[in-house]
């Protein structure tokens, strides 16, 4: 019973410094007690982030035997490259709050992990691939950027490193976009095919209406997230109109429009059946992306094995 009530009051004075580093913008480091529920919410949101790295690489995967150009195909590999090291570092900070790689991956398989619904529809062609570099990449900067004042030290530290490779990767997709909108009118044309179909999955990327996110209230309160759903949306719609209008590319939302008042763009309704579809593991990919993923996780399991076995010699040698 002495040792309990000692267990608890030792407990208690740990979470009060978890409350006093919240309270002073101090990052949560893996070794400091922490509630259940904050190591849980993170569990939830680093992992499912590290997933969609990885299966994020599958769209743009189909293009590497197809790129234009030989510099084109140089570039593109290293994007795609750069997307697993993201989801490497983001699994390694994940696993500090003490799940394994492995169970997030059977998440992941067994459907009860998500990832980034914007993965689940198909590149078409080359245009496609621009358009996932500038939208996709673009939205996902924005969200990042923000994330990197996130309260828990390894995933911060992972984003401040991702955001530096993101802004090349963003830049890499418009590239592609300007130079197909300065070609031919078949080129114009599939550039702007490809706007109208990437927008809006790319809005749907910052989740929910803030009305509707029930995560939203917990992630402000553990300092989880700094901005909302609905705000870092408005930030990426901001500055993409602005680029889209450079390169001569029309926003495929009859009813944006700049609002005075509010100092952001208003924008017509997002179909959120449609997201609840995707996410829901209907999307025009779902069953496509996770069959692939899990065929890959199977043929890699004797690189897992022989790494074990080089562990195992290493440590028996020392
Ligand atoms: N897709 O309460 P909410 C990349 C889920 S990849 C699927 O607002 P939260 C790249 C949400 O998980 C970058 N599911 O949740 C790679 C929750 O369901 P659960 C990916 C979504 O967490 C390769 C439910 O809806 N970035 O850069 O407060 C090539 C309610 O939502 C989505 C990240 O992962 C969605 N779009 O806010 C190119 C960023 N939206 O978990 C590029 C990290 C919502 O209860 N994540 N849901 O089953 C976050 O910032 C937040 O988790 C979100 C959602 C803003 C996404």
């Amino acid at each position: 019973m002495m040792e309990h009530n000692e267990n608890t009051a030792v407990q208690e004075v740990a979470l009060s410094a978890f409350d006093y580093k919240m309270e002073n913008d101090q990052a949560i480091e893996p070794r400091d007690e922490m509630p259940e529920g904050y190591r849980k919410h993170l569990i939830r949101q680093m992992s499912q982030h590290a997933h969609s790295e990885v299966i994020g690489m599958q769209p743009e995967g189909n293009w590497i035997t197809r790129a234009p150009s030989l510099r084109a195909k140089q570039i593109l590999l290293a994007k795609i490259q750069d997307e697993c090291g993201h989801g490497l570092y983001l699994y390694s900070a994940a696993e500090t709050l003490g799940i394994s790689r492995s169970e997030m991956i059977a998440q992941l398989h067994s459907g009860k992990a998500k990832y980034s619904s914007v993965f689940n529809y198909p590149t078409l062609n080359w245009a496609d691939v621009g358009a996932i570099g500038w939208l996709v990449d673009g939205a996902a900067i924005v969200n990042q950027v923000s994330l990197q004042r996130t309260s828990y030290g390894p995933y911060s530290r992972a984003m401040v490193r991702i955001c530096k490779e993101e802004s090349f990767h963003q830049r890499q997709g418009y590239e592609i976009m300007a130079n197909m909108m300065r070609g031919t009118a078949d080129q114009r044309e599939m550039a702007q095919d490809a706007m109208n179909r990437w927008w809006w999955p790319s809005l749907m990327m910052f989740g929910p209406h803030d009305s509707s996110s029930p995560h939203t209230g917990d992630a402000f309160k553990w300092k989880i997230k700094r901005q909302s759903n609905d705000e870092l949306r408005a930030k990426f719609i901001d500055k993409t109109v602005q680029q889209a209008e450079v390169i001569g590319l029309t926003i495929p939302d009859p009813e944006l429009k700049w609002n005075e008042e509010k100092g952001h763009y208003d924008h017509g309704p997002i179909n959120w059946a449609e997201f609840q579809r995707v996410i829901g593991g209907h999307g025009p990919c779902n069953t496509q992306r996770i069959a692939h993923h899990k065929k890959t996780h199977e043929n890699g399991a004797w690189v897992r094995a022989a790494a074990a076995a080089y562990s195992a010699k290493q440590k028996s040698i020392a």
